[in-house]
C-alpha cells in the first residue's frame, strides 16, 4: 500500500510544501487547445489518441514517484471511453486560494504553463510532453472525474473541457484516489481505435521506471472478448534490462544495478552484457525516452570506459602501458538503461528528446564509477566476462579497421569507384537524390528503365544479403552486396561514418509484398539500424510501398495500396449500380488466361452489367517499367514510408527473435505469427 496520506507533499530534500496554490503562474482557459491540439499533443491521429491516455497515466506515475500511490488501472472501455485510476491521494477538491474555485476543477480547466502546479519534485507530467490533464479535458467529448479524499467520494463532468456542474460530494467513501472517464472527442481526432499492443508496451516501460508501482490494463470494449494484462516490477529497470536481453546469450550472471539520490536528482542504471556486437542503451529522464541522448548518457560512457580501463590494468588484463579499450569496445554488446529523475528537466535537440541539463553528467559519473568499480571487485566471474568480451572487441577492432581500408579507403583514394551494379543518378545534390534499394534482377531492370534518371539512382541487389546481426564490420565488409551498398551510399561504416557524405537524402528500400520480400527488407532494416544508425534516426531511411492491388471496371482502373482502399475503390466503382451488385471477381496478376477463357464470373468489358476486377500483385517484377513508376516511384503519386527508430527497442527484438543465435525464440515467434501470413509462398 502507498506509504503516506497526507494533503502536502514531500519536497527533495525532505522539506513539505503545501500544494498547488503559489506556484501557478499563467493560467489560461482551454480554447488555444481545442483551436490547436497538435501544439498540445503533437497530433490528432494515432500518437495523439494515445498521447491522451498517457498524459492521465503521468499523473498517477507522478503520484507513485511521490511515494503515495502504488496502483495504476487503466481500462478501455466501449464507445471509445478509457479510464485511468489511482490509489493516491486523490486531486485535492476544496475551493483553490488562486482561482477560487475547486482545486480539481482548476486542474482540469485550466492550462497552467510551465506545469509547476503541485508538488515539487520530480514530475513525469511536467516533461517533453507534460500538458496536464486539462488538455486531455479540452479533447474529451465527455470526461467524469472522481476523487476519494477525506472520506468522501466527490465527483464532476466536463463536456468539450467545460464543466456541467460543480465538484459534488457524492458519498461517505473508504481510501483515497483519483478516477478520470474520457471519450476523445470525435470533431478532433481522425483516429479513435485504441491500439491494445501500443498500450501494452508503454506501460510495460513505464512500469519497469517506476518500481514498486503496480499497472493493470484492461480491454473492456468488447463483453465477449475482456482482456487484462498487470505490469509489476520489483527490481525496475534491473528487471527492464533482462527483459531486453531475454531471447539472448547472457554474460553475466547478475544484473548490475545502482539506485542513489544525489543532491535533488535520483539516479538509477541497470547493465547486463550479452554476446552480440551491438549496444543497446535507453537513457530516461523524468520516465521519458531520451533518444538523442544527452548528459546522462555522456556521463554514464566516460564512466564505463575509464572504470573498465582501470579494473582491466589493475587484473593485468591490459598490460603494454599504451594498451587501452576504447568506447566502442566496452559498449559492444552491452545492455543498458540509465534513468534519472530531476526536478526540472532541459529537453534539447531536434526532437527535444536530448536531456541538456551539465548537472546530470557529473552526476551519473560519480554514481556509477563507484557503484560499478564495486561490483567488479565483488563479481570476479562477471568481470572477467565482460572483460573478456572487451578484449576481443579490441582485436576485432584492429581486424576490422585493416579490412576496411583495403576495401573502401583505397576505393575513396582512387576518386569515384562506384559499384557497377548502380545504375546512378545524374543530379550530384544529394538533397534531391533518392537510392532505390531493388530486391533482385529483374525488377532491377523494371525499375531502371522506368526510374526518373535526373535524381533516382537504382542498386539491385541480387540473393540475400548477409545476416548482419552476426557477423563483425570485417565479414560484412567481405560480402559483394553489403560492399556495393557502403560504396553507393558514400557514407562509408564504422568509425570512418561520416553522415555528410551520405549522397542520397532519400534511400528506398523497394522489396516484393511476399515473405521473402518481407525477409531481404529486415535484413537491410538490420544492416541499417547496426551500421547506419544516424542515417535512420536523420530520417533519410523509406520503405517503398508497391499498390497491392490492381481494380479494373470497364475502362477505368484504378490501384489500391491497402485492404481498406480496395474496399473503397470497389464501392466507389459500383456507385451507380442499382439492385443487385455484379460479382466481383479476384485474381493475380501473372496469372495469364487462356485466350477466351473466362473466369466465373468474369464480366467483360462492353457487357451490360460490368463487373470488377481485382487482381493482386505478388511481386514488383509483374509491373512493367511504366506501372512500377506510375505507382511506386513517381514522387507525385507514390506512398513511401519513413522508417522511424522511435521503438528502437521492439525493432531491435525482431532483429534478434528473426536473427539472433538463438533458435528457440525464433520458431516460438514463427509458430505465434503463422497464423497472420496469409499468402505464404513456398
Ligand atoms: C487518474 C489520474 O490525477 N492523480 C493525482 C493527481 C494529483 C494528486 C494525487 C495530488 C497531488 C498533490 C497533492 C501535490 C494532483 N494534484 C494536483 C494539485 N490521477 C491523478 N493524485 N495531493 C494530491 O502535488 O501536492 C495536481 S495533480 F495541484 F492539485 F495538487
Amino acid at each position: 500500500m502507498a506509504k503516506k496520506k497526507t494533503a502536502t507533499t514531500k519536497k527533495k530534500g525532505g522539506k513539505k510544501q503545501e500544494y498547488g496554490a503559489k506556484q501557478i503562474s499563467v493560467l489560461e482557459g482551454l480554447e488555444p487547445v481545442r483551436k490547436r491540439p497538435g501544439m498540445y499533443i503533437g497530433n490528432t491521429a494515432h500518437a495523439g489518441l494515445h498521447h491522451m491516455i498517457w498524459e492521465v497515466v503521468d499523473n498517477a506515475i507522478d503520484e507513485a514517484m511521490a511515494e503515495e500511490c502504488d496502483e495504476c488501472i487503466v481500462t478501455l472501455l466501449p464507445d471509445g471511453y478509457c479510464s485511468v485510476e489511482d490509489n493516491g491521494r486523490g486531486i485535492p477538491v476544496e475551493k483553490h486560494p488562486v482561482t477560487k474555485i475547486s482545486t480539481l476543477e482548476t486542474i482540469l480547466t485550466k492550462l497552467h504553463a510551465g506545469g509547476k502546479f503541485g508538488q515539487g519534485g520530480y514530475k513525469v507530467s511536467g516533461g517533453l510532453h507534460g500538458v496536464g490533464v486539462s488538455v486531455v479535458n479540452a479533447l474529451s467529448e465527455e470526461l467524469h472525474v472522481e476523487v476519494k479524499r477525506e472520506g468522501s467520494l466527490w465527483d464532476q463532468d466536463y463536456k468539450r473541457g467545460k464543466p456541467v456542474r460543480n465538484v459534488k460530494k457524492v458519498k461517505a467513501a473508504r481510501g483515497t484516489g483519483t478516477k478520470i472517464t474520457f471519450k476523445p472527442d470525435a470533431e478532433i481526432f481522425t483516429e479513435l481505435e485504441y491500439d491494445w499492443k501500443y498500450i501494452l508496451d508503454h506501460l510495460r516501460q513505464q512500469a519497469y521506471l517506476t518500481k514498486g508501482l503496480k499497472i493493470v490494463l484492461l480491454d473492456e470494449r468488447n463483453k465477449e472478448e475482456k482482456n487484462s494484462y498487470v505490469f509489476y516490477f520489483e527490481g525496475g529497470i534491473a528487471s527492464y534490462a533482462k527483459y531486453i536481453n531475454h531471447n539472448k546469450e547472457v554474460k553475466q550472471e547478475k544484473v548490475f544495478y545502482v539506485d542513489k539520490d544525489v543532491d535533488d536528482m535520483k539516479v538509477e542504471i541497470a547493465l547486463q552484457y550479452n554476446t552480440d556486437y551491438t549496444e543497446t542503451v535507453f537513457g530516461f529522464a523524468n520516465n521519458i525516452y531520451t533518444v538523442e541522448g544527452g548528459m546522462h548518457i555522456q556521463g554514464f560512457r566516460t564512466a564505463l570506459t575509464r572504470v573498465l580501463n582501470n579494473y582491466a590494468r589493475k587484473q593485468e588484463i591490459l598490460k603494454e602501458k599504451d594498451q587501452n579499450l576504447s568506447g566502442e569496445d566496452v559498449r559492444e554488446g552491452l545492455t543498458a538503461i540509465i534513468s534519472v529523475k530531476l526536478p526540472e528537466p532541459q529537453f534539447e535537440g531536434q526532437t527535444k528528446a536530448k536531456l541538456g541539463n551539465a548537472e546530470v553528467r557529473p552526476a551519473v559519473e560519480s554514481v556509477f564509477s563507484k557503484a560499478f568499480q564495486t561490483f567488479l571487485e565483488e563479481h570476479p566471474r562477471d568481470a572477467k566476462e565482460i572483460l573478456g568480451k572487451c578484449i576481443l572487441a579490441a582485436q576485432a577492432r584492429v581486424a576490422a579497421r585493416a579490412a576496411r581500408d583495403t576495401v573502401l579507403r583505397k576505393g575513396a583514394l582512387e576518386g569515384i569507384t562506384l559499384p557497377g551494379k548502380l545504375a546512378d543518378c545524374s543530379s550530384r545534390e544529394p538533397e534531391e537524390c533518392e537510392l532505390y534499394i531493388v530486391e533482385g534482377d529483374s525488377a532491377g531492370g523494371s525499375a531502371k528503365q522506368g526510374r526518373d534518371r535526373n535524381f533516382q539512382a537504382i542498386l539491385p541487389l541480387r540473393g540475400k544479403i548477409l545476416n548482419v546481426e552476426k557477423a563483425r564490420l570485417d565479414k560484412m565488409l567481405a560480402n559483394n552486396e553489403v560492399k556495393s551498398l557502403v560504396l553507393a551510399l558514400g557514407t562509408n561504416i564504422g568509425d570512418m561514418f561520416d553522415i555528410e557524405k551520405l549522397r542520397y537524402h532519400k534511400v528506398v528500400i523497394m522489396t516484393d509484398a511476399d515473405v521473402d520480400g518481407a525477409h531481404i527488407r529486415t535484413l537491410l532494416l538490420t544492416l541499417f539500424y547496426r551500421h547506419f544508425p544516424e542515417l535512420v534516426k536523420q530520417g533519410h531511411l523509406y520503405i517503398a510501398q508497391p499498390p497491392l492491388y490492381q481494380i479494373k471496371r470497364g475502362a477505368k482502373m484504378e490501384y489500391a495500396y491497402s485492404e481498406a482502399e480496395k474496399e473503397k475503390i470497389i464501392k466507389e466503382m459500383l456507385k451507380d449500380v442499382k439492385g443487385k451488385k455484379p460479382e466481383v471477381v479476384e485474381g493475380e496478376v501473372g496469372e495469364e488466361k487462356e485466350e477466351g477463357e473466362k473466369k466465373a464470373g468474369e464480366i467483360e468489358v462492353g457487357e451490360k452489367v460490368a463487373g470488377v476486377i481485382i487482381q493482386r500483385y505478388k511481386g514488383l517484377g509483374e509491373m512493367n517499367p511504366d506501372q512500377l513508376w506510375s505507382t511506386t516511384m513517381d514522387p507525385e503519386h507514390r506512398l513511401t514510408k519513413q522508417v522511424e527508430v522511435d521503438d528502437a527497442q521492439k525493432a531491435d527484438e525482431i532483429f534478434d527473435i528473426l536473427m539472433g543465435s538463438e533458435v528457440a525464440p525464433r520458431k516460438r515467434f514463427i509458430q505465434t505469427h503463422a497464423k497472420d501470413v496469409k499468402n505464404l509462398d513456398i
